[in-house]
């Protein structure tokens, strides 16, 4: 338990497929070339980077209906749930740096295989619950939460591609934070399947205190266990990721967004993280990329325990001059 605590499982994801705008399958390097290795590095943590899945893209893969590339997807994710299953199987916590965000069905799914009550907190501007039916744009990283619930089974048709896994996750056990941009199909399900969720306007009435000590004592009162977190970059306001493929204003301020990493790295219970939707061809500067990743590796390093308030770890006492 101890050791878990102390080792995390580096695993990046260069995917793109699940949307259809270039450039986010250079997510992991960007995030890493922002320095994440070193800083968690710092953080006490022995880094075990298995560098990056490699991703076949599948000849003869038609459009399913109006979604692009599903064999593609799939056969992704059934990869990324190998290697996080794996991961946390041999006692890491997983890092899963994306890449879209259609990967979390396989990080959420490997992770449920070692861990079958985990519960997920989804940090986004987006729900992704839509079910190719109601999917606006067909694209798979809008509808990944969808793959994942029992109570969308009957609604959901078989995609292809998609035949290694079944749904394995409760409504109850899921809740959203960060939520702005939620489409009419994706709303009746929220509203139908009564899951927790945090809006920008909840967020505004409420102060980020209280929505994580709701959030918390949702999935956590009952019984502890483990959390996947599945950060969505474009969850945070888009002046401050503005390198991401759907960004919406009026998003978490830098200090909301490391608030929730910090109360979720308080339980105790991180398991699996996923840090998805940084686009480095889609910042309008150098700079603007380099913040973007940025942000990402400070909210990695957040959640697995960096603190604002400093920590002492290399001193027992305060140095006295000899
Ligand atoms: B992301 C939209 N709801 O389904 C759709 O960035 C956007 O992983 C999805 O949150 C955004 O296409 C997916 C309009
Ligand atoms: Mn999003
Ligand atoms: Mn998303
Ligand atoms: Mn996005």
């Amino acid at each position: 338990r101890t050791d878990r605590a102390h080792s995390v499982a580096v695993l990046g994801a260069p995917f793109s497929k699940g949307q259809k705008r270039r450039g986010v399958e250079h997510g992991p390097k960007a995030i890493r070339d922002a320095g994440l290795v070193e800083r968690l590095s710092q953080l006490d943590y022995h880094v075990h980077d298995f560098g990056d899945l490699s991703f076949q893209h599948l000849e003869m893969d038609g459009h399913f209906m109006h979604v692009p590339f599903p064999r593609t997807v799939g056969r992704a994710s059934q990869l990324v749930s190998g290697a996080v299953s794996s991961a946390v199987g041999a006692g890491h916590i997983s890092l899963m740096l994306g890449g879209d965000h259609s990967l979390a069905i396989g990080s959420v799914e490997g992770h449920a295989q070692q861990c079958p009550d985990l519960c997920l907190v989804w940090v986004d501007a987006h729900a992704d619950i839509n079910t190719p039916l109601t999917s606006p744009s067909g694209n798979l990283h809008g509808q990944s939460v969808a793959f994942m619930l029992k109570e969308l089974q009957e609604k959901m048709p078989d995609v292809p591609g998609f035949s290694w896994m079944k749904p394995f996750l409760s409504a109850t056990d899921l809740v959203y934070i960060g939520l702005r941009d939620v489409d009419p199909g994706e709303h009746i399900i929220l509203k139908n399947l009564g899951i927790q969720y945090f809006s920008m306007r909840d967020i505004d009435r409420l102060g980020i205190h209280r929505v994580m000590e709701v959030t918390l004592d949702h999935l956590l009162a009952r019984k502890q266990r483990p959390i996947h977190l599945s950060f969505d970059i474009d969850a945070f306001d888009p002046c401050l990721a503005p390198a991401t493929g759907t960004p919406v204003n009026g998003g978490l301020t830098y200090r909301e967004g490391i608030y929730i990493t910090e109360e979720i790295h308080n339980t105790g219970l991180l398991s699996a993280m996923d840090l998805v939707e940084v686009n480095p061809i889609l910042g309008t500067s150098r700079e603007a990329v380099q913040a973007t990743a940025g942000l990402a590796v400070d909210v990695i390093a957040s959640s697995l325990g960096q603190t604002r308030e400093g920590a002492h770890m290399a001193y027992r006492e305060i140095p006295t001059p000899k």
